[in-house]
């Protein structure tokens, strides 16, 4: 049974700082990312996305085709826009992005094979291939994105055509691997967490079963992707069938502990696990998402939310290995644990997954994305070098400025459908309770006839106000990092029990409830066992990570150290900083520099002021020096 429900796609109008990034996805991103994927804006890479729709099309129809173009999952792309149009078109109706939306729809409907097959890439050629390398041919992976893609159509316009097309589609999938019982589980996860959304929004128990499915029968023939590969003469890039921990396949999921191999499959399939316990009461399913969580929360995350740290795979690493030059942290990966995280909700309210899920949003998610909406990071380092970063051998993937597009891009329309959808992740709702998991102002109407009004400047202001109208009770998480916190109701002091990371408030209809929450600055320190982190302190406030960039500070930050025993000074909103900041400025030291490579004279310390920024917006003022762990004094 679920501990929270999710919103409707339509029950959260924005405003404030989270108005400010859907605003930006709405009015840049979705624009922009439409041009990309039809190939018309300038100096991006080929995206092909629109004409493998055309020419599946037009393969099905017998005409001639122009052969398939980019990875094998680009058709995901398509799917995500949809996905991020959708849920802006719920806040914000446009004719013309709905029509566009329409257009895109149709061509795809048009892609789909009679049987109910949709995937270009075996549509425009190689239709013998289908369903052979589950271990790398994406097919499900692709079905699952366009079948979420189909359900946030459906619930923010009530428009069915892509809907059903995708319950042809998992019809068709449910008749291979249900009926006729084909072997093999997904080599990417998302169909899962998909077929629920699926089983929600049409009703169809099919969905219910076929996830279930998915989900039980992943790990019990580790073998699986060995026989597969045996059996057939091609392959996309020769991924190794029997690297188990990568696969995330050596175990059946209920018996696996530690978060392993593919960041972003890890943890959309512990998304479809999580919704699956939550879905159908499955207590052992959730204590495995439990001890996975574990892993990675406590073991294997950046203090961003990142995770995911070697590029070797885009995987995770081994326990404490989380280096900040080399770092991995995929934007995807970020979006994903947010997913895991609300998933985790709705088994058990506990602000921990609040806490987790705010972390890589304000830090990674945020970090993706460059202020004006048209470039994006893939990669997440927290420290960048110019002249090491992007160009040693072994920092090559850590850019140090945000590319327009990439030749693989799941990450920038991932981070558009989480930014247009966000209020799904701050507000839940179960009966007569609702909710606030994270605070994002605006107005929420919930299902039971709640409604709120969130007022807060946050996360650079640390008072959120709620205005209730109808009854009910509010449950509101308290952040792990507010040591100090007070409520007020109706402007009386309230003392509310913490239940689980949770305060929960009775209300009625006018009632006016306020939280402060502690914005002090703090500085926080690693465990001992991160090699990388030795000595090292960062500087927080609130939820955000900040960082040291050389755009303020004299153009090097790697010779600075910093003082925690002194103050930090908040500064002013600067709303023509950054697009609107506040910067932290603490005391530290420069180091004076060395003669040679290596001297046998200790350097001397300058005291001086050092400045940090939000992490999120960092790269936005051309190539410069970055950090975000410090050198202690
Ligand atoms: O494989 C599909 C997507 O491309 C993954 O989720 C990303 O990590 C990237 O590899
Ligand atoms: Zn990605």
């Amino acid at each position: 049974m679920k501990t929270m429900e999710r919103i409707s796609p339509k029950a959260y109008r924005s405003d404030g700082f989270a108005g400010k990034y859907q605003e930006l996805v709405r009015k840049e991103m979705i624009p922009y990312q439409y041009r990309v994927l039809r190939d018309e804006a300038d100096n991006t890479e080929r995206s092909g996305v629109f004409s493998n729709y055309i020419n599946a099309g037009k393969a099905l129809r017998g005409e001639k085709a122009e052969p398939f173009y980019g990875m094998v999952f680009q058709d995901s792309d398509a799917a995500k826009w949809i996905e991020a149009a959708a849920y802006s078109l719920a806040a914000v109706p446009d004719s013309e992005l709905e029509r566009e939306t329409d257009e895109l729809i149709d061509l795809i409907a048009a892609a789909q094979d009679e049987d109910g097959y949709l995937d270009t890439r075996f549509t425009i050629s190689d239709r013998e291939k289908r369903w052979t390398n589950l271990l790398e041919a994406h097919e499900l992976y692709c079905a699952g994105h366009m079948m979420e893609a189909a359900c946030a159509y459906y619930e923010s316009t009530g428009k069915r055509k892509l809907l059903d097309v995708m319950e042809k589609n998992a019809e068709h999938i449910y008749r291979r691997f249900i009926e006729d019982g084909a072997e093999g589980y997904p080599g990417h996860p998302e169909i899962e967490l998909a077929l629920l959304k699926m089983y929600r929004a049409a009703g169809n128990s099919h969905c219910l079963e076929l996830a279930k499915h998915f989900i039980d029968c992943r790990g019990v023939d580790p073998g699986y992707y060995e026989k597969e590969k045996e059996k057939r003469d091609w392959f996309v890039w020769g991924n190794n069938p029997v690297d188990y921990d990568y696969q995330q396949n050596g175990k059946p999921v209920r018996e696996q502990t530690d978060a392993t191999g593919h960041a972003v499959r890890a943890v959309y399939l512990y998304t479809g696990m999580a919704d699956l316990a939550s879905e159908t009461d499955d207590r052992e399913l959730f204590a495995a998402c439990r001890r996975l969580w574990e892993s990675i929360v406590n073991k294997r995350m950046y203090i961003t939310g990142g995770i995911g740290s070697t590029v070797h795979g885009e995987a995770f690493s081994v326990d404490y290995d989380l280096p900040s030059d080399t770092a991995y942290s995929e934007t995807c990966a970020a979006i994903g644990l947010m997913f895991f995280a609300s998933r985790m909700l709705e088994n058990e309210v506990n602000g921990e997954y609040g806490d987790v899920m705010e972390q890589a949003f304000y830090n990674t998610v945020l970090a993706g994305i460059q202020l004006d909406g048209k470039r994006f990071f893939y990669v997440n380092p927290l420290e960048s070098l110019p002249g090491i970063s992007g160009k040693a051998p072994t920092h090559r993937h850590a850019l140090t400025t945000r590319p327009g597009w990439y030749a693989c891009a799941c990450c920038p329309p991932n981070a558009s459908r989480l930014i247009s959808s966000l209020g799904q992740y701050a507000y839940g709702e179960k009966g007569n309770t609702v909710f606030c998991n994270l605070y994002v102002s605006g107005d929420v109407t919930f299902s039971n006839g709640m409604k709120l009004r969130c007022e807060t400047g946050y996360p650079y202001d640390f008072e959120i106000r709620y205005i209730v109208s109808g009854e009910g009770i509010i449950g509101i998480r308290i952040p792990h990092w507010s040591e100090k916190y007070t409520i007020n109701k109706n402007g009386s002091a309230i003392s509310p029990e913490i239940n689980k990371g949770y305060v929960y408030i009775p209300v009625s209809d006018g009632d006016t409830v306020r939280l402060s929450l502690d914005g002090t600055p703090r500085f926080v320190y690693p465990s001992e066992k991160i090699p990388a982190l030795s000595g090292k302190t960062s500087l927080c406030r609130g939820p955000l990570v900040y960082c040291f960039e050389g755009a303020d500070n004299g153009g090097d930050v790697i010779s600075l150290s910093v003082d925690p025993a002194e103050e930090v000074r908040v500064g002013e909103y600067d709303g023509e900083l950054l697009g609107g900041t506040r910067r932290l400025t603490a005391k530290g030291y420069r180091r004076e520099p060395q003669k040679g490579l290596y001297s046998s004279s200790a350097p001397k310390k300058t005291p001086c002021d050092i400045c940090a920024v939000p992490y999120c917006l960092w790269g936005n003022r051309g190539e410069n020096q970055m950090r975000v762990w410090m050198d202690i004094r």
